[in-house]
């Protein structure tokens, strides 16, 4: 069946919509990273960038780190952009962009982000790194998808007990990385565990600035959550909404953190640059043996 325009738009150079690319403009390994500032972060180790664009917060270079093709992208801030890039990344390796038709032999991806978080957890510490085994998706982007057969219902029921969840909130979903990716990027550098995925950056996360939250007691009730061994590390904004689309998409995803802030003991990095520039030197080694 042909995709119509309306559904997959493209501009009149042919590229997708949103993120301005071409299939030949990316690689198959793709690094994600919320701020359009942290790109060039990535790519000023490459040893050559065959490609640059930007269109709003979706900023790209393509390139070689050691030898290996690499694409980096901005995907700015929260979930709703992660739709917009997962959707068209993916159409632009499954979907023949000339007949509008699914490819019959679909491309996997391996995407990493590279992001900044918050811990929930006193032992994880500032400018550490945490790798989200799961993310709990506390988003809603998930349920508008066919997402049933790759959530955790046992452990999602569990959570909305221990925390009182309110249900006219998202009906809360757990989702698992690509244990492949885990396996080849993990190391006793990283702590690993559930990273919350959150649809705001204040109240959705607990922060009271003037407006008072709907359950103040909420992000102790996280972080104090156990599921035979299991805890959620920290919380930040894209990593469930990333997981999810992969699965569904047929994708490999991992998300990587850098924690640039302590929500437990409300701390905050003392540089949170070089918080960041070490866990963009940690993926960038790990990566070029992917
Ligand atoms: C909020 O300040 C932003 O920072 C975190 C959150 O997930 C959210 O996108 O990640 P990035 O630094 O990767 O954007």
């Amino acid at each position: 069946m042909n995709i119509k325009e309306s559904e997959l738009i493209l501009n009149p150079d042919g590229s997708v919509y949103h993120l301005n690319l071409k299939p030949e403009n990316i690689a198959n390994t793709i690094l994600f990273v919320g701020d359009q500032g942290r790109v060039e972060k990535i790519t000023k180790h490459f040893d050559t960038i065959e490609f640059k664009t930007q269109k709003r917060e979706f900023k790209t270079q393509t390139g070689t780190y050691k030898g290996k093709r690499l694409t980096v992208i901005s995907t700015g801030i929260g979930p709703d952009n992660i739709d917009i890039v997962m959707n068209e990344l993916d159409a632009l390796v499954n979907i023949d962009l000339e007949t509008r038709k699914a490819k019959p032999v679909q491309t996997a991806l391996n995407i990493i982000r590279v992001g900044t978080s918050g811990s929930l957890q006193a032992d994880i510490p500032v400018d550490s790194f945490v790798m989200g085994s799961h993310g709990l998706d506390l988003t809603g982007l998930l349920h508008f998808y066919q997402i049933d057969q790759f959530t955790h219902p046992e452990i999602e029921d569990a959570f909305k007990s221990h925390t009182q969840w309110y249900s006219r909130k998202a009906d809360p979903l757990i989702i698992s990385n690509s244990s492949f990716l885990e396996k080849h990027f993990a190391s006793a550098q990283t702590f690993i565990g559930i990273t919350g995925t959150a649809i705001g950056f204040y109240g959705p996360q607990g922060r009271v600035l003037r407006l008072p939250v709907q359950n103040p007691e909420l992000n102790h009730k996280m972080d104090t959550f156990n599921f035979k061994g299991m805890r959620i590390t920290n919380l930040e904004m894209e990593t469930s909404a990333i997981y999810g689309l992969s699965k569904l998409l047929g994708h490999h995803a991992l998300s990587l953190n850098a924690i640039i802030a302590n929500r437990a003991n409300g701390t905050f990095s003392k540089n949170p640059h070089a918080a960041i520039e070490n866990l963009i030197q940690y993926t960038l080694q790990k990566v070029i043996t992917l």
